[in-house]
């Protein structure tokens, strides 16, 4: 039996624990080869969201959401998907997106503020940060492939707030009604800002609010790469094969503050902070390669000196880029611009000693 149950009849994965120790019976097999890049990934992906962060202080980019300590809930899943599925990030996946080899570049860019950014390319959506609102986007997604018969599942990433949203309920709504080939992954971190899980709803699980919406919600270790990959494996393929939706509940914690604008000490105890580090993903993978003797201390510095010469370079390469005219943002909002907006547009242009 590879699923726990839990006393509300979910079914939780775990594979890999807090000490590196694993279950043989469920490990995925992903070659040596494929675990040590998953773990350049990890390290690469620590790098940027800390160069980020530091870059925010100085004033170098705008109000940041920092994914440290969410690795192993967008590693394994990025790996687990083809390149043919749909990515339908939410704004905190900066993990899935190195493991997704999408440019690192346009990340910077985005977090300063540059919409190019926003220009993702392949079967990936952009970031979204009004809350929830790509999870219709992806009910929508699941809806063409199916018209088109294309042979691709989407996979759409959102917190444990979102599913406070009406688009949460739509897209799940949509996707039980038509059988989409959707994967709903809900990153339940604890906290949506200062709302803790237990005030966002009363059931017990967010897994379980699958049932309402005729499929099945499971729950998983997030902070296992192993189980976060195995699960979204098998429900993109289960997608794939007609089988419709699936929702997963990654368990992980935010470690770092909401975003560069809040605060955590004001409502969380240092001590329930201080317990979810000692469950952090990195260190439960980087014991079990070691233990693998697929990375020793000297191949960790190596990657960590790449990791470091990569992340330096880009951001680099990010800061001297020329930053866009402020007009640029009222660039595709509407197919047609509205008069109100022609008029903004106009008065920003004189403000600015544009055209005028
Ligand atoms: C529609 C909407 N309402 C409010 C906000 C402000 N806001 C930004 S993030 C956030 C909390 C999101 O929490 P959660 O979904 O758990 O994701 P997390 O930030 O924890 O990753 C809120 C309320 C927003 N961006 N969009």
């Amino acid at each position: 039996m590879p699923y726990k149950e839990l006393d509300n009849g979910v079914k939780r994965l775990e594979i890999l624990d807090e000490n590196g120790e694993v279950d043989e019976e469920l490990e995925p097999q992903i070659g040596e080869s494929r675990l040590l890049e998953m773990y350049k990934d990890f390290v690469l992906s620590r790098k940027l969201d800390e160069k980020i962060f530091k870059m925010q202080r100085r004033g170098e980019a705008g109000t940041y959401a920092r994914f440290k300590g969410q690795e192993a809930s967008q590693i394994g899943p990025a790996y687990a998907m083809d390149s043919e599925d749909w990515f339908v990030p939410s704004f905190r996946e900066g993990a899935f997106w190195v493991s997704r080899g999408l440019s690192l570049k346009k990340f910077f860019r985005y977090w300063m503020g540059d919409e190019f950014g926003h220009t993702v390319e392949g079967n990936n959506m952009p970031l979204s940060i009004p809350v929830g609102s790509q999870i219709s986007h992806a009910a929508g997604i699941g809806i063409a492939s199916q018209v088109l018969e294309k042979d691709a599942a989407t996979l759409v990433y959102f917190g444990d707030g979102a599913t406070s949203q009406g688009d949460f309920h739509s897209g799940m709504n949509f996707a039980g009604t038509f059988n989409l080939p959707v994967v709903f992954l809900c990153q339940n971190n604890q906290y949506a800002i200062s709302t803790p899980r237990e005030k966002q709803t009363a059931a017990k699980s967010l897994a379980q609010k699958a049932r309402a919406y005729g499929f099945e919600g499971i729950q998983v270790d997030g902070n296992d790469v192993l189980a976060m990959y195995k699960a979204v494996k098998d429900a993109l393929n289960e997608a794939r094969q007609g089988k419709g939706p699936k929702l997963i509940e990654a368990v992980t914690y935010r470690v770092t503050d909401h975003t560069t604008s809040d605060d955590w000490t004001r409502y969380r105890d240092k001590e329930e902070v201080k317990r979810w580090k000692e469950k952090d993903p990195l260190d439960r993978f980087e014991s079990y390669l070691k233990d693998k003797s697929i990375i020793e201390e000297e191949k960790i510095e190596e990657v960590e000196d790449k990791a470091d010469e990569k992340v330096e370079k880009v951001a680099e390469e990010a800061k001297s880029m020329e930053d866009p005219e402020p007009e640029k943002m009222f660039e595709h909002v509407y197919s047609e611009t509205p008069e109100r907006l022609k008029r903004q547009l106009e008065s920003l242009k004189s403000a600015h000693g544009g055209d005028s």
